[in-house]
């Protein structure tokens, strides 16, 4: 393979466009976009990157722009926010997380890897393996034909949703709010697998096994291989999940193959499932040590030190809520609006959803609706009046049936984690 030296650019390009884009890349650009991109002029294709190209005399033939190519990342997304094009990971707005039920257009990415490129949801299979009594492999249809078949809308929430909000900042992905769906997840529940297959008393964690590949290249090298306590697994919400939405799972969310965990972070629900090995001690897979998705064993100050020893695993999600009307920094006409979003608290459920339009002086209780089914956000509304015209932020808290509320202010860690400070919106009223 050519080189990546600059002189080598144009004659491997106009070699083998797919190679080169891979070499340079790490992936293959759409290719209708390229075939457009060799007829189109140079004026079609500054407007298509928002500016002039200086040096396009430079590009080569059937060369696909980054600042294009990196919208081929997101096919079958609407209006998410990409925050890293390699591992893909967007998030979405908030406003456009105003449905009960997410549609699969605007279910968040996060990917720690690349995904499998080519899947065959016929042939593809999980093995169940480890500490039970009949390791067993499944095909999506024997699943289907072993086990019931459930659908049902649950949160998935990115341990880090909020992220970019720590200060001192934490390294990652700088998520703001938009790493939470509630999806129609149909699957197979996890339990009903397990108990088939037969847990065995030494059994005490899952370990998660997956066909996407690491970011080097390396087939030795797993992107994320996590687990979860063989207690939490048993629990009715879990789903080894074949459907989103009434469809297959989008290729970004784990096609064909997923679990679905609610309540916990979501890096526990493994993409393009291929294995879950029963194991007798806690899991060590890449990103279950050290101090990935795990936080300090007590409060520490903003910037603090804090030793790889005194980190925890992360368990349930803390309560949160979201306001996902009306959108921030929008007009509302005359005095009188409607709000609403959702709350969810890990494994429990939230007990009163409150709102404030004086920066937190006076509290109104939201109307809350019951969670569909457990494992699910439940959504809110209250209809507002503001006296007069002018600036507000309208805050949301939550609490849930355990007493929890959500803070005011982030109660800091040193990865940028479980930040379920208040969400607010600022509104200019007419
Ligand atoms: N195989 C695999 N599964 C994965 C990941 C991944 O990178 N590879 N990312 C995890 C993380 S960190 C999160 S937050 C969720 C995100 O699910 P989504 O991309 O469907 O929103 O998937 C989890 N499952
Ligand atoms: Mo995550």
């Amino acid at each position: 393979m050519a080189d990546k030296e600059n002189k080598d650019v144009h004659s491997f390009f106009a070699a083998d466009p797919e190679q080169a884009d891979k070499a340079f890349f790490g992936r293959v650009a759409n290719p209708d976009r390229r075939g457009f991109l060799k007829k189109t002029g140079l004026a079609t294709m500054a407007a298509m990157v928002g500016t002039s190209i200086p040096f396009h005399r430079n590009m080569p033939i059937g060369f696909v722009p980054a600042a294009m190519a990196s919208e081929d990342v997101l096919v079958g997304k609407d209006g998410l926010t990409l925050l890293n094009d390699r591992p893909v990971n967007a998030e979405t707005p908030p406003h456009l997380l105003d449905d009960a039920i997410t549609p699969t257009s605007r279910h968040f990415v996060r990917n720690n890897g690349i995904p499998p490129e080519e899947v065959d949801p016929a042939a593809w299979t999980v093995t169940i393996d480890g500490f039970v009594d009949t390791p067993m492999t499944f095909t999506i249809a024997e699943l289907k034909a072993q086990f019931e078949v459930v659908t049902k809308a649950l949160t998935l929430e990115c341990g880090g949703n909020g992220r970019g909000f720590f200060n001192p900042p934490a390294k990652g992905n700088q998520w703001t709010y938009g790493a939470v769906a509630c999806s129609e997840w149909t699957g197979v529940r996890l339990k009903d697998v397990l108990e088939k297959v037969g847990v065995k008393p030494e059994a005490v964690y899952t370990a998660h096994y997956s066909a996407d590949t690491h970011l080097s290249g390396d087939p030795e090298k797993l992107p994320i291989s996590r687990g979860m306590p063989i207690s939490k697994a048993m629990t009715d919400e879990i789903l080894i999940a074949f459907e989103m939405n009434g469809a297959a799972l989008h290729p970004l969310n784990g096609a064909p193959l997923r679990l679905v965990v609610p309540g916990w972070p979501a890096s526990t629900a493994q993409k393009w499932l291929t294995r879950i090995e029963l194991r007798d001690v806690v899991h060590d897979g890449p990103k279950m040590t050290g101090k990935a998705y795990r936080v300090p064993n007590r409060q520490v100050a903003p910037g603090e030190k804090v030793k790889t020893e005194d980190f925890v695993i992360i368990e349930r999600m803390p309560v949160k809520s979201l306001i996902t009307f009306p959108e921030n920094g929008a007009e509302v006409a005359g005095q009188a609006t409607q709000v609403r979003g959702h709350a969810w608290s890990g494994d429990r459920s939230i007990s009163k959803l409150e709102i404030s339009i004086d920066f937190g002086t006076t509290w109104i209780t939201a109307e809350l609706d019951d969670a569909v089914n457990s494992g699910a956000w439940q959504n809110w509304r209250s209809d507002v009046t503001f006296p007069q015209g002018g600036y507000y932020e309208v805050w949301a808290r939550a609490t849930d049936s355990a007493g929890d509320m959500q803070p005011f202010a982030i109660d800091w860690n040193p990865k940028g984690y479980l930040n379920n400070t208040m969400h607010r919106v600022g509104l200019r009223v007419s």
